[in-house]
């Protein structure tokens, strides 16, 4: 794997994409009335974020990079990121940024619990400075063929699992967001399944690659990305990363996911990245690159990171339920 070493977001806008990539996205923040204002004067970025909410783990961005964790692309442009988002809390389109402004970060608690020695109710920012932070470049693919690169700043899932000790029943971790239909409209609308619901094994959890996201972009989190707290598995579909999460829990019963609870035969509880295995609907041989002006790439098996987890999938390689 070829690999460069610069990081996109640190070199001028008009450096990091090519100039009608550059020039698409101005016009697009236009025609959003945004203007070149920016979208940190807007604060709409983790940066404004930390400014006018007090995030007591600011001090901890930008992270030092992990260097094992890069991608040959470039990084998505940060302003593209903070205004494509799915979270299905502020609406079922991809244009949530404003309303997820609404979503208060702080005071947050995250409880850890089911089959732990002790079951835990921490205070996030206390779980943060515990842990620590590091800064990862992970791809991102949505089962709806769109990908993107991010700068993620987090913890390792293995680090959280080794604090939790799980007892010795424990087979599967279960992930639950916030639940607040006043701040969210989208849960006011009562045929989904809310709260938004995710799982891994408890042998994927102690894998290397899951991240618990606190930051991005060398900044605490925006909310539009699932602020405070949200996770990174960057060799499934999207949607197995849940954004704000509140609760972690230890159980021995494979739980049932938002998406997999909506439609089962669609969204399996696996989600592996896959090019051969289609979706019902649509092709997964190729994806989108967000903001390259609608540029197609193939889509890799495991989304690129089979040497990290193909391991965890032995002796179930043909199983199509894996890629679903
Ligand atoms: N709670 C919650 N988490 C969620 C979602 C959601 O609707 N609600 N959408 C998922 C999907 S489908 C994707 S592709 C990613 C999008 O992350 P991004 O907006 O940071 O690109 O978040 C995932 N996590
Ligand atoms: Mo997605």
């Amino acid at each position: 794997m070829l690999i460069r070493n610069r990081r996109g977001w640190e070199l001028p806008e008009s450096a990091a994409t090519p100039e009608n990539v550059f020039l698409n996205r101005r016009a697009l923040l236009k025609g959003m009335g945004l203007g070149a204002i920016g979208l940190s004067a807007l604060g709409l970025s983790g940066q404004a974020q930390a400014e006018d909410e007090l995030i007591p783990t600011a001090d901890m961005y930008p992270a030092a990079p992990n260097l094992r964790y890069r991608v040959e692309r470039d990084i998505t442009e940060e302003d593209v990121n903070l205004t494509y988002n799915n979270f299905y809390e502020f609406g079922s389109h991809k244009r949530i940024y404003r309303d997820a402004q609404d979503l208060k970060v702080r005071p947050w608690t995250v409880t850890i619990d089911g089959m732990v020695k002790q079951a835990k109710t921490w205070d996030i920012d206390a779980l943060i400075r515990r842990l620590g932070v590091e800064e990862r470049v992970y791809r991102h693919r949505c089962v709806e063929a769109w990908s993107m690169i991010a700068p993620w700043s987090g913890i390792p899932l293995q680090k959280l699992v080794d604090l939790a000790e799980p007892t010795g029943n424990a087979r599967y971790v279960r992930f639950e967001t916030f639940l607040d239909k006043d701040v969210a409209s989208g849960q006011r609308q009562r045929w989904y399944p809310w709260p938004y619901v995710e799982a891994v094994t408890l042998a994927e959890a102690r894998n290397e690659l899951p991240f618990l996201v606190t930051g991005a972009y060398g900044k605490p989190l925006p909310k539009q990305m699932g602020a405070p707290l949200r996770l990174a598995l960057p060799w499934k579909y999207g949607f197995k990363s849940i954004k704000s999460i509140v609760r972690i829990t230890f159980t021995d019963e494979q739980p049932t996911s938002f998406w997999e609870e909506i439609n089962a035969r669609e969204y399996g509880f696996w989600a592996n990245v896959n090019p051969k295995v289609d979706h019902p609907r649509w092709s997964q041989a190729t994806e989108e690159v967000l903001g390259t002006g609608g540029k197609r790439v193939p889509t890799q098996l495991f989304n690129g990171y089979g040497e990290f987890v193909a391991d965890l999938y032995k002796g179930m390689e043909d199983q199509r339920a894996l890629y679903m």
